[in-house]
């Protein structure tokens, strides 16, 4: 980046706001893959709205630019900015600006971490519902633009649901102010859904207005061992025949292999068991305890349970969640190889069946591991580099079978990104998951609301210089 350009976004955003020393460059420029080396030119770290429209205005004038950045704990190389581009930070506009006890929403700025909008939630009795192993570090502004999920999707949806009304600066460096959090508003095109899930390709979110719900009474958890994948649609059937699960998970035993033998955590039960299903729901009355241990006698009588344990407390509930949640941090050290597939939840059996007899024949020396919400028909299949194994020569190895993979989800109408995006990793397979027609719209839009496509360049959509 020129200097003169440097001198005017000092000038902008002052000594705090504009850093270019190698470590915030390491730092800002990368998110949680590991497969790009972070090479931004600068990071830019606002205030406020009117100074991201500075810099988006001034980045369309000069022809450089813009990764957008929240939490940076993407999965897909969404906030990775690897080609010189300025990093835009939302970290310093992290304030919850209002609270509406009636509407029972607020409105906060992008930079807020997850996991303090949920703190604060809870000091005004109500419950913000996703959720997420990374929610200590991830910012709403960064949820928003890539549609986070987690673990509550089954009853409370994803971060779609929970939004209420977008402050947005679109690629153009325009202002939006979407919908003002009201709960129903039929005057025409719903533009809030468009920049929902759109990885900071259209515009920076800077403000959001989110719904908060009533907190859920003593959730309750189970874990149970189950003999093969077929049975886990059951076990769901069963339970959501007369419950409302709040969650519905499940792991491999080489999962909980390694977060007992890694972390320490211990195993829910002794009897050995191939996969674990892990429920909540809430247990508000002795009528729903008795239905859930009905549910699960039922289970174990058809042999879809070899056995379970149910929490008798919060603290007991907890330690059965970090089985699941603990699953992700404790394998990144095996630098692992990871997919994260959907289909219709009726397809769920059939497809594991299918992509786990590929990744056995084509993983042979590999180990795979299984985790994910199965409830939303979502899997992560995580391949685990062998220690001796040089980390280009095994993902290259596990690519090739990519094409398989993502041809048995197509065959299924299902996606190559169920949750953690496309950005970078995903963004040569979209045609997996998404018809050519829908692609070039995708790319009018981009084009519509980012004319010189100056925002997360080459993300989600390959820049094509011949449309600009
Ligand atoms: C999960 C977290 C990221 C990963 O645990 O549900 O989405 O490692 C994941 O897949
Ligand atoms: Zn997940």
């Amino acid at each position: 980046m020129n200097p003169e350009i440097l001198g005017r976004l000092h000038n902008l955003l002052g000594d705090q706001g504009l850093r270019t020393d190698p470590l915030s460059c390491q730092t800002y420029g990368r998110d949680w893959t590991k497969t790009y080396e972070p090479a931004p030119s600068a990071i830019a770290l606002p205030t406020s709205t009117a100074q991201v429209q500075a810099i988006i205005q001034l980045a369309n004038q000069n022809g450089f630019k813009l990764v957008p950045s929240g939490g940076r704990t993407g999965l897909s190389g969404g906030a990775v900015a690897a080609q010189g581009e300025l990093v835009v930070s939302l970290a310093r506009m992290n304030k919850i600006l209002a609270f509406h006890a009636q509407d029972r929403s607020l409105v906060c700025e992008a930079g807020v971490i997850t996991a303090q909008l949920q703190q604060f939630a809870e000091t005004k009795g109500l419950f913000y519902p996703v959720d997420f192993a990374s929610a200590g570090s991830s910012q709403i502004g960064g949820n928003i633009a890539t549609n986070a999920g987690g673990i509550k999707v089954i009853r409370y949806g994803l971060t779609r649901q929970q939004v209420l009304g977008l402050e947005i600066v679109t690629g153009k460096g325009e202002l939006l102010k979407l919908n003002h959090g009201l709960v129903k508003n039929a005057t025409g095109y719903d533009l809030r859904h468009l920049f929902i899930g759109s990885e900071g390709t259209l515009g920076i979110i800077t403000q959001a207005t989110l719904q908060l719900l009533r907190a859920p009474e003593n959730l309750t958890v189970l874990v149970l061992g189950v003999p093969e994948f077929a049975a886990l649609m059951q076990i769901l059937q069963r339970f959501q025949a007369n419950l409302d699960l709040t969650a519905f998970e499940f792991f491999s035993d080489r999962a909980l292999h390694y977060v007992v033998q890694d972390k320490g955590l211990a195993k829910p039960f002794v009897t050995p068991a191939p996969y674990y299903a892990l429920l909540e729901f809430e247990n508000d009355s002795a009528q729903r305890e008795q239905a859930a241990l009905q549910a699960f006698q039922d289970c174990i009588e058809q042999g879809f349970v070899l056995d379970g344990v149910m929490s008798q407390s919060q603290t007991q509930a907890k330690n059965l969640w970090r089985l699941r949640e603990m699953i992700s941090e404790t394998i990144a050290v095996y630098t692992p190889y990871k997919n994260d597939l959907s289909v219709r939840v009726s397809l769920v059996a059939e497809f594991l069946k299918a992509v786990d007899q590929i990744v056995t024949e084509r993983y042979a020396a590999f180990e795979v591991i299984w985790y994910g919400h199965i409830g939303d028909g979502n899997l992560h299949l995580n391949i685990l580099k062998p220690a001796t194994m040089d980390k280009a020569e095994f993902f290259e190895h596990c690519a090739a079978v990519n094409e398989q993979v993502f041809v048995l989800t197509q065959s299924l109408q299902g996606s190559i990104s169920a949750e953690h995006g496309v950005g970078l990793l995903k963004r040569d397979y979209l045609a997996y998951s998404r018809s050519a027609e829908e692609i070039a719209y995708m790319r009018a839009l981009k084009t519509l609301f980012d004319p010189h496509w100056v925002l997360n360049p080459n993300k989600l959509l390959s820049i094509d210089t011949s449309s600009l």
